[in-house]
């Protein structure tokens, strides 16, 4: 080979170079959730994973318990070379804060579930977000409750209405408002209300709360309970279970429909955890994953705001419910 063949040579193969690292290389989306070990976000990690799959992308999850891990988590997708990133972060109000480590890091972001805000609590225009049409699916509960109550033969001044809260998460208080004017349209005295804040949105945090509820309470023999997820309303049901409050005597109706719901059905016996309102892990994690890599390598921005909707299921219409949902 002369010299001058060999330098062409070369040359062609180091202009190859930078396709050869690329096509190696599959793009990275990073999928960040707030609370990893919630069946909810498990079924929108295992979504997105298909997506991953389907597209051909590499998806890194990872768990953002707080403010503290989620800083450290953008960085490391950044170091990793990640095109962009789906959060559901620990607190909305960091939502300065993740656009502005986004920026820097050239990362697309898109938000699920939880919206971020700015310091002064208004939803940060340029980050696109998918979540559920929190007040309707609210509604829905709170109409299930309301079924549940005339099917029973209840009257309404006679039941306590336990509103499981988190009212700094706006998608939560949406949701509790919603079931709360079902309730209050169908009849509910204003003094039935009894509210409950949750310090976290899990099971243990929803468990305390109504704990402290229901003793505060106990003139009300009968109860409806409803907050912003599965979670919520089993930590409810079981708090009531432990003050001989039982089936008979407690209709709750949660939120998500993922396995913490699913267990609830499969026992033999009916609990107090009567129904829930499924809504899409599927959509919310296969589109928003698919939403950002196109983004990020087609340059499709997506819609600013996707909301999604939810139907009411119980133990009895379960497995047909799922089915059309694709779950
Ligand atoms: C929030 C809740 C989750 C789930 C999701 C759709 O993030 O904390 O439990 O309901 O919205």
């Amino acid at each position: 080979m002369t010299m001058q063949r060999r330098t062409a040579l070369t040359l062609a193969l180091l202009a190859a170079a930078p396709f050869a690292a690329h096509a190696a290389d599959p793009v990275k989306i990073g999928f960040l959730v707030k609370q990893a070990e919630e069946p909810w976000f498990q079924d929108e990690w295992r979504f997105a994973e298909q997506a991953a799959k389907d597209k051909g992308f590499t998806l890194v999850k990872i768990g953002i318990p707080n403010g503290e891990k989620m800083m450290a988590a953008i960085d490391n997708l950044a170091a990793q070379k990640a095109v962009g990133f789906v959060i559901c972060a620990p607190d909305v109000k960091l939502g300065v804060a993740v656009n502005r480590a986004a920026k820097r890091h050239k990362l697309k972001v898109m938000s699920v579930d939880d919206q971020l805000v700015d310091g002064a609590g208004k939803p940060i225009a340029d980050i696109p977000h998918m979540g559920i049409s929190a007040y309707e699916i609210g509604k829905q509960a709170g109409q299930g409750l309301v079924e549940e109550i005339k099917a029973r033969g209840w009257k309404l001044d006679e039941v306590g209405a336990l509103r499981v809260a988190f009212d700094q998460l706006p998608t939560a208080r949406e949701r509790t408002q919603g079931a709360l004017d079902a309730l209050k349209a169908a009849g509910l005295p204003a003094g039935n209300l009894v509210d409950a804040p949750q310090a976290k949105t899990d099971t243990e945090s929803a468990f305390n709360a109504a704990n402290i509820a229901f003793t505060k309470n106990a003139k009300f023999k009968r109860w409806v309970a409803f907050g912003l997820n599965d979670e919520a309303v089993l930590g409810a049901v079981r708090a009531a279970e432990g003050r001989g409050i039982k089936q008979d005597a407690m209709v709750g109706i949660g939120i998500g429909g993922s396995q913490t719901a699913l267990n609830e059905f499969s026992k033999a016996a009916p609990t107090g955890f009567f129904g829930t309102v499924l809504i899409s892990p599927k959509r919310h994690g296969y589109e928003t994953a698919v939403a950002v890599y196109e983004w990020a390598t087609a340059g499709k921005a997506p819609p600013p705001v996707t909301l999604t909707s939810g139907t009411l299921m119980t133990r009895h219409n379960q497995a047909e419910i799922r089915k059309q949902m694709g779950l």
